[in-house]
């Protein structure tokens, strides 16, 4: 920050303190009026400050605020101002930033209601009696509560499958327009991380301006935020009606309630290719690309591939003529990769699969300018460690290494390569189907298997099943199996693993089921030590086929267990155990980090939906977005497998 820039705040915030204290507004105005002069000042107003007359010469500085600003000058601080910070609530302060609450406003709730923050404005909202103020009436108050509820969601990120369906609905309806060429959401959403800040959506169109103002006149749309030529920012409903009436009836948006930020970029067709994948990200898999482009003589940017000719100026500004541009797949073959999945865009290295390569560039950029030709580049490679490596001793076998190795990326997890769900709840637990319903539409899926895992005794809340009624469920799931043709239904139980390891069920029981998914439910803030004895005491009981989301973290609600993973992945490959990556929205559990993890390790996962509802089918794909970005292939996902190899894992443990 400018030294402007930092005299101007402690200006402006003491004009903010005094206002809160009630002081005569014509002190705070003055203080406010300094801290827009010094911001907008062209010359370093602390250098000037050696020379009192020349700030006094200074339109809006007058004998006290030029004290203060040499204060500020030889001190490095403003001595008034934290004599007013220490008489005024901390909290206090951030609630001038709710729209429509002036300083007269809060200083009135502070001093006639005793609010010192947020929280303590949150109560008197709760309760009512904020109205008894002078000048809150219902309206006053509702602006407040939307306020507040804008101010709390522009720090979180949104859970994927809040704001994904949002995007869908801008693509859907933005691809209407007849102008529209080319258009995709992009960012961390594309990328399929758990949580988004916000939504980036692209569109290559003949008319920008149309389908900029189609955009910010679509019916979720609550706030604009920005509004230009290239760039639109504005915030949506979450809650979206889908799809929309085929009458033309308007679709109404909920006027309160959480929103997103979507943002719309227009750029040109020519290079939506180089375009989608600078905004695609991530960020650190970008500089790696931008870093390779160099080491080959090029420059990437978001308009293209384009010779690197050290000029100020942008090739695409000079007319140059791009190398590749329209397509991703065209941008990545001309660095030497393979086009890449926008799950793996993290720089985890799904560029050093290519480490050949790359580490020859590497080599060559230690030693000869950026510009060698690829045949000098790769002859000396053979010679020259590898950059990062610790020296010829411990390059030789790296790059042996990677000859040997395949230079392809493992084939990723699909939607369709799933045949089976493995976490199923009916209404003999907390499910809202039955036997032959949920089964019915496991098949409709083109599934071969799906396993019925009611809840276990322990878990109240979810009505879990005593013995006796688990018995009597068995018998009626054996039953439904003898009906519903062409899909295995599995009797199975989600038993609680209770909070020392310890299963919900006795062995016996247990050895009746086909599947056993063991998850924990409860304490679920335990001490990392003894959540690990619990996990891995689950997975080490021999009938236990899966462990169940395995941190029960709720995103955006509950952190959930943080066992030690490496533990955690040895035992679930040693006893054959697959951990879950349910795909639920709310869980993804176990993340796209901890996925990897376990398959560096060597374990299997599951992907599982945690059906409770017919919808609830649906979340397959964010279990499946998960799973690719934890690198997770087909044979390593146990709900991929044939039914025969399927049935042979589960019977291996019986
Ligand atoms: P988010 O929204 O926080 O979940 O994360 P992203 O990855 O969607 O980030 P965002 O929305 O700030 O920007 C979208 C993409 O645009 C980002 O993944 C990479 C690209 N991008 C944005 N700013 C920069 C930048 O300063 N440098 C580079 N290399 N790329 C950027
Ligand atoms: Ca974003
Ligand atoms: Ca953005
Ligand atoms: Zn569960």
């Amino acid at each position: 920050m400018s030294n402007n820039q930092e005299l101007a705040d402690r200006l402006a915030r003491i004009a903010r303190l005094q206002e809160l204290l009630g002081f005569d507004k014509f002190r705070a105005i003055s203080n406010e009026r300094a801290a827009r002069t010094v911001e907008g000042f062209p010359e370093d107003v602390i250098a000037l400050s050696k020379d009192r007359a020349a700030l006094l010469k200074i339109d809006g500085i007058g004998p006290k605020i030029a004290d203060k600003i040499i204060e500020f000058a030889t001190t490095g601080g403003i001595k008034e101002l934290d004599e007013l910070t220490a008489e005024v609530p901390a909290g206090l302060m951030p609630l001038l930033e709710l729209n429509g609450l002036g300083p007269k406003t809060v200083r009135m709730f502070w001093q006639d209601a005793g609010v010192t923050d947020l929280a303590s404005l949150r109560k008197i909202i709760a309760d009512g009696s904020i109205l008894n103020l002078p000048r809150m009436g219902a309206k006053a108050v509702e602006k407040i509560v939307a306020s507040i509820a804008m101010i709390e969601e522009g720090d979180k990120r949104l859970a994927l499958g809040l704001a994904l369906p949002v995007a869908e609905a801008f693509v859907a309806q933005l691809k209407k327009h007849k102008s529209v060429k080319q258009i995709a959401y992009a960012g961390s959403m594309r990328r399929g991380k758990d949580t988004i800040g916000d939504i980036d959506i692209l569109v290559a169109t003949s008319d920008a301006a149309g389908v900029a103002e189609a955009f910010r006149t679509m019916p979720q749309v609550r706030h604009i935020l920005a509004s230009g030529e290239t760039r639109s920012s504005v915030r949506a409903a979450l809650k979206y009606v889908e799809p929309p009436p085929a009458d033309g009836t308007t679709i109404i948006a909920p006027v309160t309630g959480p929103t997103v930020q979507v943002d719309l970029k227009v750029v040109p067709l020519e290079s939506w290719g180089a375009a989608l994948m600078y905004f695609t990200g991530s960020k650190e898999h970008n500089v790696r690309l931008r870093e390779r482009a160099l080491r080959m003589g090029l420059t990437l940017n978001e308009y293209g591939l384009f010779p690197d000719d050290d000029e100020k100026e942008p090739p695409h500004k000079r007319g140059i003529k791009s190398i590749a541009s329209s397509t991703e797949e065209e941008i990545y073959a001309k660095l030497g990769f393979n086009w890449i999945p926008p799950e793996l865009r993290e720089d985890r290295g799904e560029l050093d699969i290519f480490a050949l390569a790359s580490s020859e560039d590497d080599a060559a950029a230690e030693t000869k300018p950026a510009k060698t030709s690829k045949k000098s580049a790769t002859s000396k490679s053979t010679k020259e460690p590898a950059k990062g490596k610790k020296g010829p001793a411990a390059a030789a076998p790296a790059i042996a290494t990677a000859a040997a190795a395949p230079r392809v990326l493992p084939r990723l997890i699909e939607l369709a390569d799933i045949k089976a769900e493995l976490h199923s709840h009916t209404t003999a637990s907390d499910g809202e189907m039955s036997i032959v319903e949920l089964a019915t539409r496991a098949k409709a899926r083109g599934f071969h298997t799906i396993a019925v895992t009611d809840h276990s005794k322990s878990s109240a809340i979810a009505n879990g099943l005593s013995v006796e009624r688990l018995l009597r469920h068995i018998d009626a799931i054996r039953e439904a199996a003898s009906k519903v043709e062409g899909i295995t239904i599995l009797a199975g139980s989600e038993v609680d693993i209770l909070a020392d390891g310890r299963l919900d069920y006795d062995d016996e029981v247990l050895a009746k089921l086909d599947v056993v998914v063991a998850s924990p439910h409860a304490s679920l803030a335990q001490d990392p030590k003894v959540a690990t004895a619990r996990l891995l005491k689950a997975v080490r009981h021999p009938l236990v086929h899966i462990l169940g989301h395995p941190t029960g973290r709720l995103i955006n609600k509950r952190a959930g267990l943080s066992p030690d993973f490496s533990e955690l992945y040895s035992a679930a490959k040693e006893h054959n155990v697959a951990l879950e990556i349910n795909a639920h929205w709310m869980r993804l559990d176990l993340r796209d980090a901890h996925v990897k993890g376990a398959i560096d390790a060597g374990c299997n996962l599951a992907i599982d939906c945690d059906v409770h509802y017919p919808g609830d089918f649906d979340n397959l794909r964010y279990g499946i977005t998960t799973g690719r970005r934890g690198w997770l292939t087909p044979e390593r996902c146990v709900n991929a497998w044939t039914a025969a190899d399927l049935h042979a894992w589960l019977k291996s443990k019986r």
